[in-house]
């Protein structure tokens, strides 16, 4: 194989912006290259799904004399290990778990981690994307962990992103300044920079809301939608409808293409559904470095101040101009 050709890998760019970036620190460096690894991990569980099962029901022991766990499980569980391992971390808040996690003393690191280890887990069966989604903050100071190291507003966060398993591996990121995206290439197991600065298209071509809610809206999500549709005519479609049930997939490929992910609160969740902490701030914050923007409807996700853990909230995330037409929408349907 020739090798005049070679990408710049992960690791590489992370080291790079530390350089580049005063506020970036080694420390910073060291947990986003952790989190690479633990995306290879999981990467290489994911891509073993069904044949788990196959090999015994879970909570069972497998023919290789290992407990059988579910693949969220398993996510859950290398995301702990690795990062109390990487001795960067002091506490990690996950959708799997319903209290703070708080790394020992002598292993703590300086920053806090929020995540959520299989975002769109009930596509597992079917083969479908999935993705591990976190949120890093600055520990406020070296005493005890307390609730206001984890409920914090999202505009405080200092890095973001996910790891997509989808037809391939990704690994998408921004510490404030770009988004990047990085392709695992599974023969050698590294991430190579594939989509460097990754802009968030001003113009919608995809529209994602699960339309089998729509007995459930609230009066301005019906109108709002039509309004995108009517931009088909004839002579060119403009718009189409794609929603795949796994936020991170659905917001990885609008952040490609150009589109709109709507959650709204409805009558059966009436606070709205995904989560503030692990699904909607890393997310938000991405969008905006890469030039989009999400907001719950009346205010930006990254200013909501979370009162607990796994609070939800309406989603909407997208183009800005777009995000501000539905926020419209809003104020004139209330
Ligand atoms: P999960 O974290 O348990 O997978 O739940 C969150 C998921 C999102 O990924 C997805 O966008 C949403 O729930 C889909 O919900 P619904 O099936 O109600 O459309
Ligand atoms: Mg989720």
């Amino acid at each position: 194989m020739s090798t005049g050709n070679i990408q710049k890998t992960l690791t590489q760019h992370i080291q790079d912006q530390q350089r580049t970036h005063l506020e970036a620190t080694g420390h910073l460096s060291a947990l986003l290259t952790q989190l690479g690894v633990a995306g290879k991990l999981i990467a290489a569980q994911v891509r073993r799904a069904g044949l788990i099962e196959i090999w015994g029901d879970t909570g069972d022991t497998n023919v290789q004399g290992e407990t059988v766990q579910k693949l969220d499980r398993i996510a859950q569980d290398v995301f702990v290990e690795t990062l109390t391992a990487s001795e960067t971390v002091a506490a990690m808040a996950s959708e799997e778990e319903n209290s703070i996690i708080e790394v020992n003393t002598h292993q703590a690191g300086d920053y806090i981690i929020a995540f959520d280890p299989l975002d769109g887990s009930s596509n597992i069966d079917a083969n479908v994307s999935i993705g591990t989604i976190f949120a890093v903050y600055k520990r406020h100071g070296q005493d005890e962990i307390v609730r206001r190291d984890v409920l914090r507003p999202g505009r405080e966060q200092i890095a973001a992103g996910y790891i997509l398993y989808g037809s391939s591996t990704m690994f998408v990121y921004t510490a404030g300044k770009t988004v990047d995206g990085f392709t695992l290439d599974p023969s050698c197991g590294e991430f190579f920079l594939s989509r460097p600065n990754i802009r968030m298209p001003d113009k919608t071509r995809v529209l994602s809301i699960n339309e089998g809610n729509e007995a459930y809206w609230p009066g301005w999500v019906k109108p709002f939608i039509n309004k995108i549709k009517t931009r088909n005519n004839q002579d060119k479609r403009r718009v189409t409808s794609r929603h795949i049930g796994s936020l991170v997939a659905d917001f990885h490929r609008n952040l490609i293409y150009g589109g709109l992910y709507l959650y709204p609160a409805d009558a059966r969740s009436p606070q709205g559904k995904l989560r503030v902490l692990y699904e909607c701030n890393p997310l938000a914050y991405m969008a905006e470095v890469a030039g989009g923007a999400a907001s719950d409807g009346t205010k930006r996700i990254l200013d909501i101040q979370p009162e607990h853990l796994h609070e939800r909230t309406a989603l909407i995330i997208g183009p800005k101009n777009e995000v501000a037409l539905a926020e419209q929408f809003i104020k004139e349907h209330s």
